[in-house]
């Protein structure tokens, strides 16, 4: 069949809206027609090649839609149900049996590949084979083949052009406090970055009752939503020395801090703004071969942890509906940081989103 999808045909340009033919979904897949997808920080770096995902290719890996057609042994979902788009997992390894699919072992040529496990794409553009399965999705087309694994089933209610990103960006920020952190109630935290990710984290920092949440960012306007949204303090780092200020606030240094911006100095600065046995996370991709400095002198002694960690350390069938349910409460106000775009101005939302003008844009099929 024919789909209408954002095409990456060269490094650092533009998608092109590009009708290509999609094949049928194969056994274990389901089609998707796609109604929103959440534009994520990775699709730009894909687009620019940091990653090596081969162009062209059809990327977007925050997909929300409704069950067209299922492929073969396909029992879990039905045609009409609605779903949102989680990253890829081959469900069989021994990271994926035991509870941590994002490290699975499979993981980068699942995710990044531009192909099936058995090297086909499902796109195709005048006979030119256009990577796909993105995450397991390519999500910026109006359908799209994903496998099963990537799919979480939600109730019809839900809003599914609010709900896109968290398949990825907030359950990223999320998840790396609740699952990663897991942080005791009374504790401080710093967020590094008030980005989509570090915002959803300061979320979950409320709901896991930290006391002291430290927001540091740049952009004062971001900062001040971060206040908003819960932060006890929020730090310019072009105004003033983070650490002595964070050493300042926590008494001698936070418990938990979380890296967001994959800036080496700003990770350099995160493990030195915590205290004896504190924990860092650090979820902000950088490009191939970035390095940062580790004191290694003072840190040893105060037995600081460092986890480099992936979407969060979620389960996505388990925790992307924890995160619906906390949203309808009302506990989880997520789409505070949404912007809404037509699919047709996506390349507008690529823009808003690498100048700061919006947190999370999400384009609407
Ligand atoms: C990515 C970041 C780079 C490592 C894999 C997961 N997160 C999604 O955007
Ligand atoms: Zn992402």
């Amino acid at each position: 069949m024919k789909t209408t999808a954002a095409v990456a045909f060269e490094k650092e340009q533009p998608l092109v809206m590009t009708e290509l033919d999609l094949d049928e979904p194969r056994p274990g897949e389901v089609r998707v027609k796609m109604v929103a997808s959440g534009v994520c920080h990775t699709d730009a770096i894909v687009r620019d090649q940091w990653y090596p995902t081969p162009l062209p290719a059809v990327l977007g890996h925050e997909g929300a839609g409704i069950v067209d057609a299922v492929g073969e042994g396909v029992t879990k979902v039905a045609v009409g149900d609605h779903v949102l788009l989680s990253f890829a997992h081959c469900g069989e390894c021994a990271n994926c049996s035991s509870g941590k699919p994002g490290y699975c072992v499979n993981f980068f040529g699942d995710n990044f590949g531009g192909r099936r496990a058995d090297g086909s794409s499902s796109l195709s553009h005048e006979g030119t084979q256009i990577s796909s399965h993105f995450f397991g999705q390519s999500s910026f087309s109006q359908y799209a083949n994903v496998p099963l694994n990537s799919v979480v089933k939600v109730p019809k209610s839900a809003p599914l052009e609010i709900l896109a990103p968290l398949g990825c960006g907030i359950q990223t920020g999320a998840g790396a406090v609740l699952n990663s952190l897991a942080p005791e109630a009374g504790s401080s935290i710093a967020i590094f970055g008030a980005g989509a990710v570090g915002l959803s984290a300061l979320l979950a920092a409320v709901i896991a009752n930290c006391t002291t949440i430290i927001a540091v960012d740049v952009h004062d306007s971001r900062l001040a939503l971060a206040k908003e949204l819960g932060a006890t303090h929020t730090l310019n780092a072009s105004k003033v020395n983070v650490i002595e200020e964070i050493q300042k606030i926590t008494g001698g240094g936070a418990n938990y801090a979380l890296e967001t911006t994959g800036v080496p100095q700003v990770f350099t600065d995160m493990t030195m703004c915590l205290g004896v046995k504190g924990h860092a996370v650090v979820v902000g991709a950088a490009a191939m071969g970035t390095n940062a400095n580790f004191d290694i002198g003072s840190l040893l002694p105060m037995g600081i942890s460092v986890t480099f960690v992936v979407e969060g350390d979620s389960v996505p069938s388990k925790f992307v509906p924890q995160l619906v349910d906390l949203y309808e409460r009302g506990l989880f106000p997520f789409d505070r940081l949404v912007k809404s775009y037509p699919f047709a101005d996506i390349n507008k939302a690529f823009d808003d989103s690498a100048a700061g003008i919006t947190l999370k844009p999400v384009v609407i099929f």
